[in-house]
């Protein structure tokens, strides 16, 4: 601060000296404490940077002055984001002496919407809506290209916000063209690293899109040569979004239901659409921003989905008088739904700021639920039947799956420990000291217990392919002899009932081969983790290992390479090397000494090279477990990331 203020006053113009000590006052806190402002330093706070411009464009959309907006990744590390608005105003701001609105509102913290004509509500996200200027603050340089009123402007800004000149008319603007363009580059001395993931904007602005019906967004990334524009426009908004999710799935029919209510100063727009599988899937957003905790919004929405779909039920004698009322999750299984409100000031609470605790919201979600869902069923009964159909059958597995578990409990009380007759067990009873290794098959189950050390390893040998839990009701889960030698190795329940400070191993080691049937098995224990075990996946207990595909002696040594990219690599490191590389084969035809090089024995380095791509397993698991469905696929992958682990030494 005190050090900008000095470099500032050094190198400005004579004339911008005043001014820039107010600007630099008023920008100080944020590089003071950006994650005041933006929630932290690392990449979630980086590409908070994006969010931040893009709302303000996605804003003047809201309010009918633009349609397109464009998002490109420059090739030097900066972001360009070019919008077709009215541009931010350029005259002299009268508050402000001297200084132009646009100069005002990128060096003023919260200065954005304040010139927002009245005329309808401003809705502005609020973790987002900082303003654009904090994104000027945490940037090392920062372009301002405005067109209005037929005049081309710029304005640069350096070093966390100092204008480096006034907004100036540089030249005409593109015929009769208006709209903003930000183009900035991120401080590296405030972020932990400048580099900006295009998936996780692709996915971002592909949201956006879905919630802004017709707004069209087109994404570039020009860090890497070849890549074409990626252009998302959804005529039917949140109806698009729903069929997206749906994609990969079989939808139980082809509709998507559909409603919105607005009222004075909030609105709402649901869209669902239920597909034959058994989980429900609800994204909620309060003005544009994920609510991924749910809220007022999801509460109203769920008590009267409830409400409408017995009562219907009922009316219709689907349900009879001594039938009980299906529950909610009866009838939310296979239900997928966006559900999307605006309002005023928008109250985000709970530990990741995902809840919305707007308190209003909650009526409005329900009386709009209440009597548009109700209008729907009666106007597409067919659907609506078989809704009721699905949920009459989803109540019938909850029960029978009641009884199963309770005859699980029953059993292993019986039996003592009740662990499957395959385990290996460890002889360690301490559960932070203790691995379980799930190997496919016997043959490597009798490698790997070999291999092991017998103190704290453990080897679960598991037929092929277990289940697929996506496509089976718990009632099924339960009587699978696969699915029950994990529950009861990993000794902690399932699903509802999991209880994490029950697991019997810290580490939960997934071993299968690099090949398709490996990957296959490795996506469905991953599933069944990710559906019914989910606090082990969050918890950072489940890993993943894979055996190398490549060694060669280098000297006496023996040296693993996981794969193809990693036998070049070396090569291109020892260019004069000249032994063989042997292939290894999969893990059932690998001997115990093979294994215990590379998968099991921490002792040697070489366990490093059992690694694979992390993104490339966070993308196996999602294609498979949740197609397209891109929020969930993205916090799956922010979870994975970070929990999934693969061992390291
Ligand atoms: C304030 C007033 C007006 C437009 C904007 C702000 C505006 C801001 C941004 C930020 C990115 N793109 C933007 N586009 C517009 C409207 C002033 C008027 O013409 O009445």
């Amino acid at each position: 601060m005190a050090q900008n203020s000095e470099k500032k006053v050094e190198t400005a113009p004579p004339t911008y000296e005043a001014d820039d000590i107010t600007v630099l006052e008023g920008l100080e806190p944020v590089r003071k404490r950006p994650g005041m402002y933006i929630g932290s330093t690392g990449p979630t706070g980086l590409h908070h940077l994006i969010w931040e411009v893009v709302d303000n464009s996605v804003d003047e959309a809201m309010a009918g002055h633009c349609d397109r907006i464009d998002v490109t990744l420059l090739a030097d590390g900066g972001v360009r984001v070019t919008d077709n608005g009215r541009g931010i105003p350029t005259g002299i701001h009268k508050k402000y002496k001297g200084k132009s609105a646009a100069e005002v509102v990128l060096t003023v913290l919260h200065a954005g919407g304040k010139f927002g004509e009245g005329g309808g509500y401003k809705v502005s996200g609020g973790l987002h809506g900082v303003g654009v200027s904090v994104v000027n603050a945490l940037s090392r340089r920062l372009k301002l290209e405005i067109d209005r009123d037929g005049d081309h402007h710029e304005m640069e800004f350096a070093d966390g916000g100092n204008p480096t000149g006034p907004l100036k008319v540089t030249g005409p603007a593109p015929r009769g063209r208006t709209g903003t363009t930000v183009t900035f580059w991120p401080d590296g001395t405030i972020f932990e690293e400048i580099e900006f993931r295009a998936q996780t904007v692709v996915e971002r602005l592909q949201i956006m899109a879905f919630l802004n019906k017709g707004l069209e967004i087109r994404f570039v990334d020009e860090r890497s040569a070849g890549k074409d524009a990626q252009i998302f426009k959804y005529k039917d908004g949140i109806v698009d979004f729903v069929r997206h999710l749906n994609v990969s799935k079989e939808s139980l029919f082809r509709k998507v239901a559909y409603f919105e209510r607005k009222e004075d100063d909030m609105e709402v727009e649901v869209a669902l659409q239920w597909n034959t599988g058994f989980y429900e899937s609800i994204h909620s957003f309060a003005n544009g921003i994920s609510t991924g905790d749910g809220g007022m919004h999801e509460d109203g929405f769920r008590t009267a989905l409830t409400t409408v779909t017995n009562k219907y039920a009922r009316l219709k004698g689907t349900l009879k008088e001594k039938d009980d009322n299906l529950l909610g999750e009866d009838i939310r299984e296979g239900l997928t739904a966006i559900i999307s409100v605006r309002l005023q000031e928008p109250q985000f609470e709970g530990q990741t700021k995902g809840k919305l605790g707007n308190t209003p919201v909650r009526s409005l979600v329900q009386r709009a639920t209440n009597e548009k869902l109700a209008e729907w069923f009666e106007e597409n009964p067919r659907e609506a039947n078989q809704i009721i159909q699905k949920s009459i059958m989803a109540a019938r597995a909850r029960v029978a799956a009641r009884s199963a578990r309770d005859l699980t409990r029953r059993k292993s009380a019986l039996d003592g420990a009740g662990l499957p007759g395959k385990l290996v067990d460890c002889s360690s009873r301490d559960p932070r000291q203790s691995e379980l290794f799930i190997v496919e098959g016997n043959s490597a189950g009798g490698s790997a217990k070999d291999a092991r050390d017998p103190k704290t390893q453990a080897i679960l040998p598991i037929r092929g392919k277990i289940l697929n839990v996506e496509r089976a009701r718990i009632d099924k889960m339960l009587k699978n002899t696969e699915i029950q030698a994990l529950i009861s190795a990993i000794g902690a329940g399932l699903a509802d009932d999991f209880d994490v400070s029950k697991i019997r191993y810290h580490k939960i080691i997934i071993l299968a081969d690099a090949d398709v049937d490996g990957s296959h098995i490795r996506t469905l224990l991953l599933t069944f983790f990710f559906r019914q075990m989910k606090a082990l996946v969050e918890g950072g207990f489940v890993y993943v290992a894979q055996p190398p595909l490549y060694s060669t002696l280098v000297g006496k040594e023996k040296i693993y390479l996981k794969d193809d990219a990693a036998k070049a690599a070396f090569l291109a490191e020892h260019p004069n090397h000249k032994s063989d590389f042997q292939r290894l084969k999969g893990l059932g035809e690998m001997d115990f000494g093979e294994l215990k090089d590379t998968t099991m024995d921490r002792g040697q380095r070489s366990l490093l090279q059992v690694a694979v791509e992390q993104a490339a397993i966070a993308d196996e698991v999602c294609s498979v477990l949740m197609g397209e469905d891109v929020e969930l696929r993205r916090n799956f992958i922010q979870t994975n990331a970070k929990d999934v682990r693969f061992l390291d030494i």
